[in-house]
Parts: structure tokens; sequence; C-alpha cells
């Protein structure tokens, strides 16, 4: 599953709606259609509670499996559902609503102006990675700030991240940097609960009136969730999308030139290139019929949202070309559907919505500095993410 992106599309589109595939050795679902999955993620009997997976209550799958972080991520509103996932998903989803991002928009367009004057000084004689410079500190920044953690303290996470997604990492590495991490954001929770400002984390702690106060596992959960989540994939939007608009000089042009628009851009990129490659994991809790397949209780079900973009029963025969003047363009569900839909997709547009029209604003002459095919991606199963994206700013 890793890197011929392509390739694996292409064969789990042949074998859709459902698909069998081997997870490194675990054998699970995955959906591939819009339709299907759609469906899916409404159903309730699928729930993302590792507890009731067959192979996990088996003792097949242990924390020896790479993948274990992908699913056993804490107490969150990633990992529960119903009722309780309501009660740990609200406050989240409230402060990250369109109207009160428009908020922290000067601070997003300050972090954009910021990291653009960096890059035109390290870009100033040659090669800048558009990804170490930019495309990467932007959205640590932007959730550093809603979730209160301090500057200093970025280039440490983006580190763990990394070696957290990547399947090069050795898996008892990976679990002793989930350990590190865990006392990291435990620290953080207890200073914030010490002294709560007006982030996050602080309106997560703090009992709502009347209401049930999240635990410190629950508020761990939820943070450690919006980290990771908000700072790895909206680095894949950004630069997927310059990469789309640069292999695409005459869409690029019509961008530039005001005749599309920019949010065009973005929903293209999310449908044709999604950040999220594979989305681990749901388990049945009953026996679920697909068409004419089973998913029998107890199973596990990916979400492969990259073969659900380029789903042609619901993109057309072109589905497989970035065309940003596609008459639809909101038609895809990157973000996800139902009550797990994701919460930060407001915010990442709102990010990309700044980055990227800067970026091209100060530097409409950007290329890359290798080839397209040159570009390689990161050893991730289920991201979408490149090593380095090495640009030239003035032609
Ligand atoms: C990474 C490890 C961790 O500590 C917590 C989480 C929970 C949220 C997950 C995140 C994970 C991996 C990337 C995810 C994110 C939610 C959205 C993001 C799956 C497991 C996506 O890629 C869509």
């Amino acid at each position: 599953m890793v890197q011929d992106l392509d390739g694996e599309t292409e064969q789990l589109r042949a074998s859709a709606p459902l698909a069998r595939i081997d997870l490194l050795g675990v054998p699970a679902w995955t959906v591939t259609r819009h339709a299907e999955a759609r469906q899916l993620l409404l159903d309730t009997r699928l729930v993302k509670d590792l507890g009731a997976w067959g192979l996990w209550q088996s003792g097949e799958v242990t924390h020896a499996w790479p993948l274990i972080g992908m699913i056993d991520a804490g107490r969150s509103m990633f990992t529960v559902d119903g009722e309780e996932h309501r009660r740990l998903r609200t406050k989240t989803s409230q402060a990250l609503t369109p109207r009160r991002l428009e908020a922290i928009r000067p601070e997003i367009e300050k972090f954009t102006e910021g990291l653009l004057d960096a890059l035109a000084e390290q870009g100033e004689d040659g090669v800048v990675d558009l990804k170490a410079v930019f495309a990467q500190p932007l959205p640590m920044r932007v959730v550093g700030l809603l979730m209160g953690v301090d500057e200093a303290l970025h280039p440490m996470l983006t580190r763990q991240y990394k070696a957290f997604f990547s399947m090069l990492t050795p898996q008892e590495d990976r679990l002793a940097l989930l350990a590190e991490l865990d006392v990291f954001y435990a620290e953080l929770v207890r200073e914030k609960t010490a002294h709560p400002t007006d982030d996050l984390t602080s309106a997560l702690i703090l009992a709502e009136e009347g209401g049930e106060p999240l635990t410190e596992e629950e508020v761990i959960g939820n943070l450690k969730a919006m980290v990771a989540a908000g700072h790895e994939t909206t680095i894949g939007l950004i630069l997927n999308a310059v990469r789309a608009l640069l292999a695409h000089p005459d869409q690029l042009r019509k961008v530039l030139d005001g005749e599309v628009p920019w949010e065009a851009v973005i929903e293209e990129t999310l449908r044709w290139d999604t950040p999220t490659t594979h989305l681990l994991m749901r388990f049945a809790t009953e026996d679920i019929q697909v068409g004419d397949q089973v998913i029998a209780q107890g199973e596990g079900v990916v979400i492969s949202y990259r073969a659900i973009g380029r789903d042609v029963t619901q993109h057309g025969d072109d589905a497989d070309a970035f065309d940003v003047t596609r008459p639809t363009p909101i038609r895809h569900m990157t973000f996800g559907h139902g009550p797990h839909i994701c919460p930060g997709a407001a915010l990442s547009r709102v990010e990309a919505g700044i980055a990227l029209p800067a970026l091209f604003g100060r530097f409409p002459d950007l290329r890359l500095a290798i080839a397209d095919d040159e570009i390689r991606k990161l050893p991730v199963m289920t991201q979408n993410d490149m090593e380095a994206f090495p640009v030239l700013l003035h032609g």
C-alpha cells in the first residue's frame, strides 16, 4: 500500500465497492466507492471502539502491529461513538465553525506572511524546500495557537509525528515516542488546568455549566487528535494543491487571472489528491450486508478516501483528471461523512485559502526545482505526504 498511490488506487477501484486488503499481515475490508462509503459512515453498526475487533479480542493483533497507533489512540472524539461521542466532540466542533475561525484569520495571515519572508530569504539564491519552510510549519503554528502549544515545541512535535507515521520506524520506537508524547500532553493539560487561557485545551478542561466535564484522559485524547490531525493533513492539502497547479499551468493561469476561485483549487485537490489515503478503522458489531458481500461481525473496515475521490460513478469518467473547472467541486467526501466528519474541515479550508493565494501572490513564477515524477512520497501507509517539495521562487 505504500508509495505507488495511483497503482494502488487503480487496483482498489477495480475490486469495488468492498475489497479485502492486507494491512501489513492483518486482513480487513476496504470500501472504495463514494456511495457505499457514505452509507457505511452513517451505519451505527460500525464503531470505532477497538474492543469490537475480533482480531484484537483473539490477541492476533497486538501492540506489535505497526498500525495499532492509528486505532488505539486513547479515549477521544476519534475513538468513541454515539451519545458519548457527542459529549466528547461538541466543544471542539463549536470552536472550529467558520464564524469562530474568523477571529483567528488575522493571525493565520500573519503566520503566513512571516513564513513567506523566511521562504524568500532561504530561496534567495536557489532551491528551497517549500515543505520544510512553509507547508509544514504553517499548520503546526495554527493548531499550536488553537490548542496552546508553545512554538518552541513545534519542531519536536513535527519530528515525532514524522516518525510516528513512517513505516521505517521500528514498532518499539513508535510505541516509545507515543509514550513520550503522552507524557508531554499530560503535562500540558496539567499546566492548562492550573493556568487556563483562552485556547481550546483550556476550554476542554473547563466544565460547561451544569454539564459533565471531560476526564483528563478525554482532554488528552482530544488534544493529541487535534495536534496530529491538524498538523499532518493540512501539509498534504497545501503541497498537493501547489503540485497540481504547477503540473497544470493552464489551470494555474485561470486561477491567477481570477477566472477560477481558490476554493475550487482547494476542493479539487481534496478530491483528486486526498491528504488521507486510508482511514483506519471501524469495526462491525453485527453482520453488515453491502451489495452481495457481508462484513462479518468483528471485522474491520478501512475507508479508502483516495479511491473514493477517484470514483467514476460519483465524479464521472474523467475522475482521474485534475480539473478546477469541474461544475461540482464540493461533491467529494474527503472529510468523511456522518458523526465523525472532520471537525477541522473549515479550519483547513481557511488555512489553505490563505496560504495558496499568498504564496502565488508573492511568487507568481514559483516552479518545481525537480521533475514532478521525482517528488518522493514519505513511506507512510495511511497519509499522502511528501518527503520534500524543492522549488525555485523566481522561475
Ligand atoms: C495519530 C496518533 C494519535 O496520537 C492520535 C490520533 C487521533 C487522530 C488521528 C491521528 C492519530 C492520525 C491521523 C488522523 C487523525 C484524525 C484525522 C487524521 C487519522 C491516530 C487523518 O488523517 C484524517
